[in-house]
């Protein structure tokens, strides 16, 4: 076939139209995903299209206080940021939280580590064990449990920071998903409409066992004896980039106060299917010693459970965070 010069000036337009197409796309997911990537003094290396960032090179021991500002915006940025190859013990855990807020108590039902009780330790093996003898046990199981940490309290954290300390030989990756997308995705009546609504949150299904068992329990200095349910907007706005996010989760939201009950359980049944939709998420494959630290206040997260009986033990440190609105 011959291509005649029309044919060729066809072609070029076409080929025009598509670059501009392509540009204009990219501009909009960027949108989508929140802000421009911010311009930063290490190697960043996004994961996913929306959410997830490895920061190599840094040694979180000794960061200064310009790296603390910049691991900041990355993490504002990309809602979940990893950190390779660090070694730390759990007190310099604790002391590399610190630098971002006032950790926590470990968790407000299950006890810290004896000597550190800020830092909060799964070890997937024994939590089975304990959950066999004594009932449920928060994200234990086989299977995907998507969860936002903690929001069974009127003040959430506002951030986790996870290290590995025994990672499977295969599996056990970890998913955390976009909230701001996932919200932003639906239509402008949808969201306006969550925007009206409240959802109550309650541990008490996950860890009424284990309150029983270690009797009382402790969140902001204070202790008690039974989980009350709180209630938190269906939309939150962050505090500190004033984005807009979706903040129910399957772990810990029982019902949307405002709505029937057969209402409620459709719509979050929609949520938390449309929340964790792939093109919102990240999934991360873990090396013993790396850290991850995660906005808590636009993410959910779930670990994979398809490393059956191998030993998989992982440190976490809280920052306390402010009531959701
Ligand atoms: O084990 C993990 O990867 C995450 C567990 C978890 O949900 C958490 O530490 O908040
Ligand atoms: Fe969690």
């Amino acid at each position: 076939m011959t291509v005649t010069t029309d044919t060729n000036t066809r072609i070029a337009d076409l080929r025009a139209a598509a670059t501009e197409a392509a540009v204009t796309a990219t501009a909009t997911d960027r949108t989508r995903a929140g802000s421009a990537a911010p311009d930063l003094p290490f190697d960043v290396v996004p994961l996913s299209g929306n959410i997830g960032a490895e920061l190599r090179g840094l040694d979180l021991r000794t960061l200064d206080d310009a790296q603390i500002a910049a691991i900041r915006s990355a993490w504002l940025h990309y809602k979940v940021v990893f950190f390779p190859g660090q070694d730390l013990t759990p007190s310099e855990h604790l002391a590399f939280a610190r630098r971002f807020g006032e950790p926590t108590e470990g968790h407000p039902v299950i006890p810290g580590l004896a000597d550190q009780p800020e830092v909060f330790e799964i070890d997937y093996s024994a939590a089975r064990q304990l959950a066999a003898a004594y009932g449920k046990i928060g994200g234990i199981s086989r299977g995907l449990h998507w969860h936002t940490d903690v929001t069974f309290v009127q003040r959430p954290p506002l951030g986790s920071i996870l290290r590995a300390v025994v990672v499977p030989a295969a599996g056990g990756d970890t998913l955390f998903s976009n909230q701001e997308a996932a919200l932003a995705d639906l239509s402008p009546a949808l969201q306006g409409f969550l925007g009206t609504l409240t959802a109550v949150h309650d541990g008490e299904d996950q860890f009424r066992a284990i309150l029983d068992l270690v009797g009382e329990g402790h969140w902001e200095g204070k202790s008690f004896t039974r989980l009350e349910s709180v209630e938190h907007p269906v939309v939150r706005t962050h505090p500190e980039t004033g984005r807009r996010s979706l903040f129910v989760n399957p772990g810990f939201t029982t019902r949307i106060k405002e709505l029937e009950i057969a209402e409620s359980d459709a719509l979050l049944a929609f949520l938390y299917q449309h929340s964790v939709s792939p093109e919102f998420t990240v999934r991360y494959h873990w090396q013993p010693g790396t850290v991850a630290f995660w906005d808590n206040r636009a993410t959910q997260h779930a670990v994979t459970g398809d490393f059956g009986d191998a030993h998989r033990v992982i440190q976490r440190v809280t920052l306390r965070g402010d009531e959701p609105r």
